[in-house]
């Protein structure tokens, strides 16, 4: 049967109510959840899963972003699950995606994108094995009850502020602000729905996207 290797991402992990609604949408789709884990990626994690990508100028940003807080990491199967997440996610681009998309929905902007997915039968193969390996990541009995539990915890609460994350970062880019009230903003908005989790990683996250913000300034 068909697998895939799915991280939720900072951004999605930590805003518990978007983390639920993206494991709920991604589960009433038929994906059975074979393993689960919420995680704090390392740096070496991170530098191997996305080795593709290490010449390109992103790379040390993208490192940045995975690592500064948690994720829910998970092994999804179905018969074209690789396919099926993939569309379910929208194009790479916040901006990009579908607006019905989950990226469309729950992304921030660009590459600030929600959740990572494989993208072939050869990469979901060699994805499972680090994540396993490096990672810690298991197959169990119970991924799919402890998924389940996430979500009846965290999807009926209501409070998604992507609107406002989404506006401040836009109007900041728009309007080359790099003032530290942004960043205190950011933390602020990333803050309000993240039961559990250390204020260290609110504030890294944080500063992962005001890190984009005075890139994308820096680019224009
Ligand atoms: P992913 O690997 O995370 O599932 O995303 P993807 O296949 O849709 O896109 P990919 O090209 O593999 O890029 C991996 C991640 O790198 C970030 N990115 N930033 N600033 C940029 O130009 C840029 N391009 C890519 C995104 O977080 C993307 O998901
Ligand atoms: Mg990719």
């Amino acid at each position: 049967m068909e697998r895939s290797l799915v991280v939720i991402k900072p951004d999605g992990a930590i805003r518990r109510t978007v983390g639920a609604l993206v494991l709920k949408d991604l589960m009433g789709r038929g994906y059975h959840v074979k393993a689960f884990k919420e995680m704090k990626v390392s740096e070496s994690l991170a530098k191997l899963h996305y080795d593709i990508h290490k010449e390109k100028p992103f790379f040390p940003w993208l490192v940045q972003f995975i690592t500064s807080a948690r994720v829910l990491a998970m092994i999804l199967e179905a018969d074209g699950v690789i396919q099926g997440v993939r569309d379910a996610l929208g194009a790479t681009f916040v901006q990009k995606a579908a607006p019905g998309s989950l990226r469309g929905k729950y992304g921030i902007w660009a590459g600030v994108n929600i959740a990572h997915a494989s993208d072939a039968p050869e990469t979901a193969t060699t994805e499972t094995v680090l994540w396993t390996k490096e990672g810690g990541l298991v197959e169990s009995d119970d991924a799919e009850n402890i998924a389940k539990d996430y979500v009846e915890r965290y999807a009926p609460r209501n409070l998604d502020f992507t609107k406002e994350i989404r506006a401040l970062v836009e109007s900041s880019i728009d309007v080359n602000d790099t003032s530290s009230a942004v960043l205190e903003s950011l933390e602020d908005l990333f803050g309000r729905d993240s039961e559990g989790v250390d204020e260290s990683e609110i504030k890294a996250l944080s500063l992962a996207v005001f890190d984009f913000i005075k890139e994308e300034i820096e680019k224009k």
